[in-house]
């Protein structure tokens, strides 16, 4: 059986529990400590990132190479359009959900559950992740035109991609006008079984997110700022927090990848 390394909350690990269940490949999750990885979890993920998976003798990291991966291998209930214009859009959508709308939607969730930073700093900074997140939306109306899913006729894997940050847009107060075509389309996609299933693991996780809280606040469980999300950080005015995140260690870096020999 495969196995899923999870976190309930990872948009990324999402994904791909929705690509495992809309696919009905049977898998068993495995949620990781990802403060003090084990062995397993750091031979199959040499970034210390959830999701990677465990296919037999395989491991696999990267949610959009795991996917990909998924549907090569078990093509049945395919996530992927046949036509290649509504290929290149599910992937499109996927490319700019992991990076630009990911890295707004952490930068909330830092300041408004760990409190990176309070007062003013944080106001500014959140005014500025909310006109992002609008425009993210508009950007994506424009993606979805007319069509009812993001990948076409059927829903795929730019909608599974789309649908976390979604998710936590809403939770925000920030999703989709309900008459608009991008509000209809979560209302449609959040019914489905793949979805509910993250949503009540993401609940699941929410339980005991205090703990992590604390965690993250004490410098056990740093959180890991790269790519676009240190990009958003200094682009919206956050450079003195990073530094100092930094120096008190409750920020870290991206590292190189770990290396397995094998045998
Ligand atoms: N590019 C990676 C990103 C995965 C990622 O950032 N995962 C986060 C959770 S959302 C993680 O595991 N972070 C490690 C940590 O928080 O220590 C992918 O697409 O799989």
């Amino acid at each position: 059986m495969l196995t899923l390394f999870d976190h309930g909350l990872s948009p990324f690990a999402q994904k791909v529990k929705m690509a495992l269940l809309e696919k009905a490949i049977t898998f068993e999750c495995v949620v990781p400590d990802l403060a003090a990885p084990d062995a397993r979890f750091l031979a199959a993920s040499p970034l210390k990132e959830v999701p990677a998976l465990i296919d037999g003798d395989v491991a696999l990291f990267q949610s959009a190479i795991i996917v990909e991966y998924l549907e090569d291998k078990w093509p049945a209930n395919p996530i992927l359009a046949s036509d290649p214009v509504d290929r290149a859009r599910s992937r499109t959508v996927q490319a700019m959900c992991d990076t630009q709308f990911e890295a707004v939607v952490f930068s909330m969730t830092e300041f408004m559950a760990f409190k990176r930073a309070e007062g003013e700093v944080a106001q500014a900074m959140l005014a500025q992740a909310r006109k992002d997140v609008a425009h993210l939306l508009q950007w994506l109306s424009a993606q979805l035109g007319p069509r009812p899913y993001f990948n076409g006729q059927n829903f795929g894997l730019g909608d599974m991609a789309a649908l976390p940050y979604l998710a936590t847009a809403s939770l925000y107060k920030l999703g989709p006008a309900s008459d608009s075509l991008l509000g209809q389309w979560f209302e449609r996609c959040r019914q489905r079984p793949s979805f509910q299933r993250c949503q009540a693991d993401a609940k699941a996780e929410l339980a005991g997110f205090k703990e992590s809280v604390a965690r993250v606040q004490s410098g056990q469980w740093p959180r890991q700022y790269r790519d676009h999300r240190l990009d958003w950080f200094i682009r919206s005015g956050g450079t003195e927090i990073v530094t100092a995140g930094l120096k008190a260690g409750t920020i870290r870096l991206s590292c190189l990848p770990q290396i397995h020999t094998q045998g």
